[in-house]
């Protein structure tokens, strides 16, 4: 029913990219530990996993999400918005080609799969230190012609949009105040990250289920209280190098 795009860990991940949180060491093994759960969770729900190899060069080419939006009709490759991240977009543009037409953000946009927060026919992209203007007016145009239309968010104190803000019903977000403004989202039910769990709001939607991290247990009772079906993943090793669950794979319908 859905693919998911999936790398290993890289053993140079504790040289990853860091804005927002400060440098700890990463167990590399318990990442990878940690990975494999996460990726047994999308099995679970109905994932085929279509999981690449590490690579040694590259910190932070777990965190696949980045370099590319799927959507039903096509597929977009990214220009990620940090210059080490680049070389990452290579190897899941040859997947992803098999599933979809492949077009790209060139230069000088810049534009972080993680920014992207798609809504049925509208995708809300966060204006953050990653994706620029020109990124997002690219995007625009390149999908205006398959019926999308792209919204400009602006963002703070936080890395991607989808730090701050993840889709988990069809008309309900997750959502942290502090880094985005809800009246950007008036079409859209509202449920806050408990204001003790600021990193809670980016939580993976596959069908009817969530993803999220394991250390936000008052968030993942807001949303049992909501009726919301969870699934818990402990990711704390790759929380560390500053990404969570959406990152880590690209999901989407598998072709017919
Ligand atoms: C970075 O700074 O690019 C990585 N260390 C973390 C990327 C996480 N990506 C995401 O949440 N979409």
């Amino acid at each position: 029913m859905w693919i998911a795009v999936t790398r290993e860990v890289s053993p140079a991940l504790g040289d990853c990219e860091l804005s927002y949180v400060s440098r700890e060491p990463i167990d590399v093994a318990r990442a990878s530990a940690q990975h494999r759960e996460y990726q047994r969770a999308l099995e679970i729900l109905g994932c085929r996993l279509l999981a690449l190899p590490a690579e040694s060069g590259l910190p932070d080419s777990v965190f696949v999400e980045d370099v590319a939006i799927v959507l039903d009709e096509v597929a977009v490759l990214t220009r990620p918005g940090a210059l080490s991240r680049r070389p990452e977009v290579a190897s899941v543009a040859e997947v992803l080609r098999d599933h979809r037409p492949v077009l790209a953000i060139a230069a000088p946009g810049t534009l972080d799969g993680g920014d992207v927060l798609r809504a049925g026919r509208t995708l809300y992209v966060g204006e953050s230190a990653r994706s620029n203007a020109a990124g997002i007016a690219q995007l625009r145009e390149l999908l205006a012609g398959h019926g999308y239309a792209v919204q400009a968010v602006p963002t703070r104190g936080c890395l991607h949009l989808k730090s701050a803000a993840t889709q988990i019903g069809d008309d309900t977000l997750l959502l942290q105040p502090e880094w985005v403004d809800r009246d950007r989202f008036t079409d859209f039910k509202i449920i806050e990250v408990d204001p003790a769990e600021p990193h809670a709001a980016n939580v993976l939607r596959i069908g009817d289920a969530l993803v999220m991290p394991a250390s936000f247990p008052r968030t993942r009772q807001r949303l049992l209280d909501a009726a919301f079906q969870v699934m818990a993943v402990d990711v704390s090793e790759l929380q560390k190098a500053e990404g969570a669950v959406t990152c880590c794979s690209l999901v989407f319908r598998a072709d017919e």
